[in-house]
């Protein structure tokens, strides 16, 4: 056995281990899961010659891993793909989102305006995505991320690269932190704490901002806000730069730019030639995204510049970004 292995997961994994083992033992694995499954073998093996896990520990963890269903049914169809702007609005511009936002901001007013300093991300963006996440902390999930991980790396064809390499990551964050990785709870798709980051975003952006000596994004706000801030900041945020605001459109040209995708591709000054107008006072030079949604009272156009893109690097959707920038607009 490898010498950090002992380590690994020592303080917290091994006795629960070792009592799986007699459980396994007694139960003649007739509710094994993962374990069985034939993709898992290859990554196990995977893991002990990469990353010198011991077999017998992961191979415990697989044990006890169980495919959801309803993690199948909840990746299938996000609310970003089934909902147009109107009903996706609804569910994160609520009183209630905004009451409670302001509370969050109130309550941690200083850390807030210390991650603002020093990561030069607006405290109302860093609370609108907690809001928007969790419900400032409040849901966090409910799933076993290692059941999310493990369904969806096994199980889900589409994404599996993708969410093997989450499981990678949550074994490792698990030995670097000291996690009992049974124990971590998450979304659907293995997303953990305030700010909902996946295993490879909890190791590359999240912070220690308290000082204690942990990133615990888990559990405790201070880290989760510093983290949250680190996130916005290492994807390249750009302090004081207007997010997004309304258009106008003319003509035929415009079409030109509602492209397919997120990243801006064109200058205010070019898509002003195509009948593109902004209605906010934005740098022609600046580049922007032109976003066709379908709002309570018919279509709105909206320009969406670098900051607005920057947003959508933390979930993937124009939706979501526009949730995020517009609940943050109302904590202000
Ligand atoms: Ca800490």
């Amino acid at each position: 056995m490898n010498k950090y292995l002992t380590h690994l997961f020592q303080v917290t994994w091994k006795p629960s281990v070792l009592g799986l083992l007699a459980s396994v033992a007694m139960t003649g694995m007739a509710n094994a899961n993962y374990l069985e499954h034939e993709a898992v073998k290859p990554f196990v093996l995977e893991m002990v010659e990469k990353h010198n896990f011991d077999k017998r520990e992961i191979e415990a963890l697989f044990a006890q891993a169980e495919k959801k269903q309803s993690i199948l049914d909840a990746i299938a169809r996000p609310a970003e793909k089934r909902l147009e702007w109107k009903g996706y609005r609804k569910i994160f511009l609520t009183e209630d989102r905004i009451t409670r936002g302001k509370a969050f901001m109130a309550e941690h007013k200083e850390t807030l305006e210390r991650a603002e300093k020093e990561f030069g991300v607006p405290k109302n963006i860093i609370t609108a995505i907690i809001g928007v996440e969790t419900r400032y902390g409040k849901n966090r999930g409910g799933y076993r991320v290692i059941d999310a991980l493990s369904t969806l790396a096994f199980d889900y064809p589409p994404r599996s690269k993708f969410f093997r390499g989450e499981l990678e990551h949550v074994l490792l964050l698990s030995r670097e932190q000291k996690f009992n990785p049974i124990e971590l709870k998450g979304s659907y798709a293995g997303a953990m704490g305030y700010g909902q980051f996946i295993p490879s975003s909890y190791r590359h952006y999240a912070v220690d901002f308290d000082g204690d000596g942990v990133a615990d994004i888990l559990n405790n706000p201070v880290d989760a806000i510093g983290s949250v801030a680190n996130y916005f900041k290492q994807h390249k945020w750009v302090e004081g730069e207007p997010v997004t605001g309304l258009a106008k459109v003319s003509g035929a040209d415009y079409e030109k730019a509602l492209y397919k995708g997120l990243k801006p591709k064109y200058t205010l000054e070019e898509m002003a030639k195509w009948g593109v107008t902004p209605v906010d006072n934005f740098d022609p030079a600046a580049k922007g995204k032109l976003l066709k949604l379908e709002g309570k009272h018919g279509t709105e156009y909206w320009l969406g510049l670098h900051n607005f893109y920057v947003i959508t690097r933390y979930n993937h959707s124009h939706l979501y970004a526009m949730a995020v920038y517009q609940l943050s607009e109302a904590l202000k």
